[in-house]
């Protein structure tokens, strides 16, 4: 932060709290064709969950609609929307995935 002092001087001041990233949840949507096994792959591969936990989470999208994949930072969580849903469509699947800022 900076400010001027009484004498016209820019004065650099320390900030005291530590400024921490926004964070955003990646969130997969459901759909009627991509194959389970795909989504368990996906939540394997991009999002490093073991294989129990990707079926849960695959579950749970499959009958609530949507799930949290991860959360990242803005940048961390754009690039997993594009490289998963480029894997996607390469295999042929209409998988969707969306980013959300956490409250
Ligand atoms: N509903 C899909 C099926 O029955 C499975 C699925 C789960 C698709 C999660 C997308 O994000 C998703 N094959």
């Amino acid at each position: 932060m900076t400010r001027r002092d009484g004498e016209g001087r820019t004065q650099t001041l320390e900030r005291l709290k530590t400024q921490r990233p926004r964070l955003y949840r990646v969130l997969l949507l459901n759909d009627d064709y991509t194959p389970m096994d795909f989504v368990v792959y996906v939540l394997e591969r991009y999002f490093r969950k073991s294989e129990h936990e990707a079926q849960l989470i695959m579950l749970a999208v499959h009958h609530k609609g949507q799930g949290v994949a991860g959360v990242y930072t803005r940048d961390a969580a754009e690039t997993k929307v594009a490289q998963v849903t480029a894997k996607a469509r390469q295999e042929g699947h209409p998988l969707r995935l969306v980013t959300e800022p956490e409250p």
